[in-house]
């Protein structure tokens, strides 16, 4: 099993498509384990995007992120990271393939409705920066037999 931190931005959650996006990640099997909704302040903006804050863009970015509250979420599923890059499909709106959430919901670089982790030690970084080891809430979904086999 993988872990990996998704925020749902600023313009997801003043566009009221929380629950859709959400919904896409529920129906596909996974498994949110943690969730929040919170300001992102500029000082953990600079974390978050710390391989960004020396380009032209960041300026733009973080009054993006912090102007609005984010949902923040943990989702644990088998290659996790990989397919919820998959569902969001390409980081700019005007690239990302039909079907994706990123294709179908947005037109924009920067207002991309949802972030996620781009690798293992990005995801383990992000969800500590995000969340609390309590705030974890890891549990059995009863669904599990009917999403994969015992041997997946
Ligand atoms: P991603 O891995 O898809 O989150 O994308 P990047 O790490 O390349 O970029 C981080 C965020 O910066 C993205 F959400 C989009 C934003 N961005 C801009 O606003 N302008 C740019 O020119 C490039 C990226």
């Amino acid at each position: 099993m993988e872990r990996t931190l998704v925020l749902l931005k600023p313009d997801c959650v003043q566009r009221r498509l929380m629950g859709k996006i959400i919904s896409r990640f529920e129906d596909k099997g996974l498994n949110i384990i943690a969730a929040k909704f919170m300001h992102v302040t500029p000082d953990l903006a600079k974390q978050h995007y710390a391989e960004h804050v020396e380009k032209p863009f960041y300026p733009g970015l973080e009054a993006f992120i912090t102007g609005a509250p984010v949902m923040a979420m943990v989702i644990e599923g088998l290659e996790v990271i990989r397919v919820v890059r998959d569902i969001l499909g390409a980081t700019s709106g005007l690239k990302a393939a039909a079907g994706t959430i990123r294709g179908d919901f947005s037109s924009s670089r920067q207002m991309n409705l949802v972030h996620a982790s781009d690798g293992p030690e990005a995801s383990a970084r992000e969800i500590a920066l995000y969340f609390k080891p309590d705030e974890i809430c890891e549990y059995e979904p009863t669904l599990t037999p009917w999403l994969k086999a015992g041997d997946e």
